[in-house]
């Protein structure tokens, strides 16, 4: 029984060690990670006022947000100019000390694609987001994408605001 046991044990580290692995891909395994959305052109579905412009999320700078006006479905796209692999998007949410209203970050679809056709999900936000809140959203696999996309899907009278978005990439 004893040595059965060790023996079981083993197995399942084996197993969890591997299954950890899977949603890296030995093509990126040496490769480096960066936030390829530093810096790059982004849009939104409106803008509450020239203030709070759409590549406010891609600064670098947390005190500083984009802002929709109130909409049914607001969106933020990101356009990181050509494609990389994506698999996480970390989203920054407001400092309510500076902005108001964390919590109107909810029921996001996060969607990452390599043309605004070909859109796949990367992974969903149900929230409601808490004051400063950092989110990481990673995508069941490696993602090769240019666009990435958050738009609120649920609800209505939604405002879309964000300090920072990073897009966790590496280069194909
Ligand atoms: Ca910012």
């Amino acid at each position: 029984m004893q040595c059965n046991s060790t023996n079981n044990v083993r197995i399942l580290k084996e197993i969890l060690t591997n299954v950890q692995k899977l949603p890296m891909n030995t093509e990126v395994d040496n490769k480096r990670i960066f936030n390829a959305a530093y810096g790059k052109m982004a849009k939104q579905s409106s803008t509450y006022t020239t203030q709070y412009h759409a590549a406010a999320v891609t600064n670098g700078l947390l005190s500083d947000y984009s802002h929709t006006r109130v909409e049914t479905k607001p969106w933020l796209l990101i356009d990181l100019g050509k494609q990389f692999y994506v698999f996480e998007v970390e989203i920054y949410n407001v400092d309510e000390k500076v902005q108001c209203c964390a919590y109107r970050f909810h029921d996001a679809n996060i969607r990452v694609g390599p043309s605004l056709n070909t859109m796949e999900l990367c992974g969903h936000f149900t929230g409601p987001g808490v004051n400063k809140q950092r989110i990481a959203i990673r995508c069941p696999t490696l993602k090769r994408a240019r666009y990435v996309k958050i738009q609120i899907v649920k609800g209505t009278g939604n405002y879309l605001h964000l300090a920072e978005v990073k897009v966790w990439a590496v280069n194909v």
